[in-house]
């Protein structure tokens, strides 16, 4: 459900010349990272994702800037404010995402755990809610 769905707190190394903090495979999330891609210059006013994944799941990170993510598992939704570079979103499989309210140059940073593969997409709302009403195998329900 969305409520699985959790912004993990990562560590910040605080110096004088500014912050750092790091991601690892296995360490601090649980799954191995096997594709890491960002989006950028996203227009004032745009939306992205509008669609599922059946067993992706990912990390978002708002590396700059900030966004809004509203997540739904076909029957309960939420909205997370992405807007610190050390908070990662963890998506669970089985989620509809929408990233809306992209402030201007703000990076969506994202680790996923499997390569790209278009068949894993749900990009019909009507069809994503089907498959949770039948919770059948196809659309893993968590
Ligand atoms: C998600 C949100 C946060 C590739 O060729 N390789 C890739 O790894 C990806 C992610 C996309 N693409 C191509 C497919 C499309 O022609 O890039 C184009 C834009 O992809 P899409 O419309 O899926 O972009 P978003 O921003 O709506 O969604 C992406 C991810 O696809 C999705 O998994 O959760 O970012």
């Amino acid at each position: 459900t969305v409520f699985d769905c959790s912004i993990l707190d990562l560590d910040k190394a605080h110096t004088l010349k500014g912050n750092l903090t790091v991601v690892e495979n296995l360490k601090n999330i649980p799954f191995e990272i096997k594709r890491v891609y960002y989006l950028y210059d996203v227009p004032g006013g745009s939306e992205r994702g509008g669609h599922a994944h059946i067993e992706l799941q990912q990390y978002l990170i708002a590396a700059s800037g900030s966004f809004d993510v509203k997540l739904s598992d076909g029957t309960n939704t939420r909205t997370v404010c992405l807007n610190r570079p050390y908070y990662a979103l963890h998506i669970v499989p089985g989620i509809w995402r929408e990233l809306q309210n992209f402030s201007s140059g703000s990076i969506c940073l994202v680790l996923a755990s499997h390569p790209y593969d278009e068949t894993d997409y749900v990009r019909s709302f009507d069809e994503f809610i089907v498959a949770k009403e039948r919770n059948n195998d196809h659309m893993r329900c968590r």
